[in-house]
């Protein structure tokens, strides 16, 4: 007896389909850019908001309704992994992802919580064996426990900072014995409520150090899955660490660490810090630190991270353009850190909502690459920077360029001409796109 038998396996079954328990858009095997969508988009479950999280918010209590409630503890954990198969198998899923303390329930000790945790993480294996869905990243969870208070590895607290230091270690353990592809690190904590109580120079440096102990670990126990930063400007602290990607960057540079991280990015994280999805995904992609992605989306109207399934047609367009651009996500994958909404509190909702994610990027990978072959954004913004390629700017690219030669050039032009941006024509030309390209492949 399994948790989704009244689902079969959801199927592409085309645009058209009314079946609410089929893709409209993702179909697995269908090529494009000379890879399976399976292979471009490398979809991955986030277990925290799909079998641990029950709805629970500050007014109210958890209301979600799964059929492996009724248990407790270890034998919680252990119809979780069951269930978790089973969806993976359900939503043909190739990862997921994980918390410590999603799959195994803390003990009374760190050495009784490694010990749940050792018996799910065999279990997990198990399946893995049997199954096709591997384990795109894994962290560690530093934020729940009251201990965490003050933050994890920028606490002012060095027991709890021994403590941290504790749970990666075994998070990489964890990640070396399921093969996780990648090691996550969300600031969680990491960040500061005031300057009146907080030796910022000190957490940061802490951090630091942190991140150099986590690296010299994953050597000594050969485990090469690449590190990532997932930054988030704020919530749960006023000001976390790593808060875009441009002030993550400046950190891993400051201490030596740029040659080992890349960047984890989350949509609505990217809005909170007041950027734009794309805007984050393109400045890690330029600097060559785009690693992996939290796929959901947050709501203009409110302030905080509400990780809803994306659903956002021109987001995902313009989101599996940087990705296509980058070559691909490589190790990384489009991880949905999203959640149902309390009101759609029925298991099946999982379905839907996972579906509804898939088919969205999806149809954002078909217009994306459509953009691409045609050339569309690309021909317009050569042509925006040619000055660039000729004259004064060329020899600028070229370092050949000094005030004196800037000054010479200026004081010999007459009157300068600039050209239209057009934006308002571009986003017309990318809603063309949108509407066309799965009715005929492309535009004429
Ligand atoms: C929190 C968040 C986390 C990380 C993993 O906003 O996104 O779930 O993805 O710790
Ligand atoms: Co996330």
């Amino acid at each position: 007896m399994g948790y989704f038998d009244h689902i079969n396996t959801i199927q592409y079954e085309g645009a058209q389909s009314l079946n609410p328990f089929a893709f409209k858009h993702y179909n697995p095997e269908e090529k494009i850019g000379g890879k399976t969508m399976e292979e471009q988009l490398r979809f991955s479950i986030a277990y925290w908001h799909t079998f641990t999280g029950d709805g629970s918010d500050p007014f109210g209590a958890g209301n979600m309704q799964r059929p492996w409630d009724h248990l407790q503890g270890m034998d919680l954990a252990k119809a979780r992994v069951e269930a978790a198969f089973e969806l993976f198998e359900k939503l043909n899923v190739p990862y997921f992802c994980f918390h410590d303390v999603d799959i195994a329930p803390e003990g009374h000790s760190l050495a009784e919580t490694n010990r749940n945790l050792d018996e799910i993480v065999s279990m997990i294996k198990d399946y893995m064996k049997s199954s096709n869905t591997k384990l795109l990243w894994n962290t560690a969870n530093m934020f729940k426990h009251p201990r965490f208070v003050h933050g994890a590895a920028s606490s002012n607290n060095a027991d709890v900072y021994a403590y941290a230091g504790a749970k990666v270690k075994k998070g990489l353990e964890l990640a070396k014995e399921l093969g996780a592809e990648n090691y996550v690190f969300w600031g969680g904590r990491e960040g500061y409520e005031t300057l009146l109580n907080t030796d910022l120079k000190l957490e940061l440096d802490n951090l630091g150090r942190f991140y150099h102990m986590a690296l010299d670990y994953a050597k000594e126990i050969g485990y090469n899955g690449q590190f990532l930063i997932e930054p988030k400007p704020q919530e749960p602290t006023k000001h976390q660490y790593d808060f875009d990607v441009a002030s993550g960057m400046a950190f891993l540079q400051k201490y030596d660490l740029s040659d080992h991280f890349k960047f984890n990015i989350e949509a609505n994280h990217a809005t909170l810090a007041g950027h734009t999805f794309e805007h984050e995904l393109r400045y890690a992609r330029i600097n060559g630190m785009l690693g992996s992605v939290d796929a959901n989306q947050g709501d203009t109207l409110l302030g905080w991270d509400t990780d809803e399934f994306p659903t956002d047609l021109y987001s995902t367009t313009l989101a599996m353009y940087e990705i296509l651009k980058n070559g691909g996500l490589h190790q990384g994958g489009l991880n949905f850190d999203a959640k149902v909404r309390r009101g759609s509190f029925e298991a099946d909702d999982l379905l839907h909502a996972h579906i509804a994610g898939m088919d969205s990027f999806a149809v954002g990978l078909k217009v994306a690459h459509q953009l691409i072959e045609d050339g569309v954004l690309d021909d317009f913004v050569s042509e925006r920077y040619s000055s660039f390629t000729q004259g004064i700017g060329q020899q600028v690219v070229e370092g050949k360029a000094d005030f004196h030669v800037l000054e010479k050039h200026a004081l010999e032009l007459g009157t300068i001409e600039n050209h239209s941006g057009r934006q308002e024509w571009l986003k017309a030309v990318i809603n063309q796109y949108l509407l066309n390209v799965n009715a005929d492949g492309g535009l004429k």
